[in-house]
């Protein structure tokens, strides 16, 4: 398999699950300016939708969006207990926290990126933040992870997303417990490995 990714972005999120399902696999930077892949390719050519993530599979298929790249990634190692069996209530409960992470947060740092965005759309985007770091400080009081006492995928996105609070500044000390979950995922080897795969961390 090959990951196509740009450092730091949501491509981070296979990144993680990728080390943390002990695959062997290899990967490639684009840039997500020029779409050009590290060796100069068009990265157009390998995706048409122009964005990371991109997972090549062994057969040469492309596989996209975050979220089901994910989910593909821990049925193949259902040993390491990344995502609960498809067919249960607890993997739709998985699919509930990854919609929720994808449409309410994810999407909701775009504007705070996007330098054609006003500051009313950012400040808009901000509000709903607040709001959605809320829910999911009110679910972490009696959690340590997204599906309770066991890490899953859905760590993997939320610890993203959580990231790039830092790079466009929005100071998340309003929700402490935000922090906390982020140091505790943080510390993961498998994680780590992706932070430096990603050039991220010495
Ligand atoms: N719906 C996609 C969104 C992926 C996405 O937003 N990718 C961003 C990086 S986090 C990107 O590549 N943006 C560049 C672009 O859209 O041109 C998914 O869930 O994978």
């Amino acid at each position: 398999m090959k990951l196509y990714y740009a450092p730091g972005a949501c491509s981070l999120v296979p990144h993680m699950v990728l080390e943390e399902g002990g695959f062997s696999y290899d990967s490639e930077a684009v840039d997500l300016t020029t779409k050009k892949t590290a060796s100069g390719t068009d990265f157009n050519a390998i995706n048409t939708k122009g964005y990371v993530p991109a997972l090549i599979l062994d057969d040469g298929q492309i596989l996209t969006e975050v979220s089901a790249v994910i989910q593909y990634l821990a049925d193949q190692v259902p040993e390491k207990n990344l995502a609960p069996k498809s067919g249960t209530l607890e993997r739709v409960r998985l699919q509930e926290w990854l919609s929720f992470i994808s449409t309410e947060l994810h999407k909701n740092f775009s504007p705070l990126y996007n330098p054609a965005a006003s500051q009313d759309m950012k400040d808009a985007a901000i509000a709903t933040l607040s709001n959605r770091f809320d829910f999911v400080v009110n679910h972490l009081k009696d959690n340590d992870y997204l599906l309770g006492s066991d890490y899953s995928i859905a760590d993997t996105y939320l610890f993203t997303v959580l990231s790039w609070a830092g790079f466009v500044e929005l100071d998340l000390s309003p929700w402490p417990a935000l922090g906390e979950y982020s140091n505790r995922i943080g510390g993961r080897p498998a994680v780590l490995s992706a932070l430096r795969n990603e050039g991220l961390i010495e």
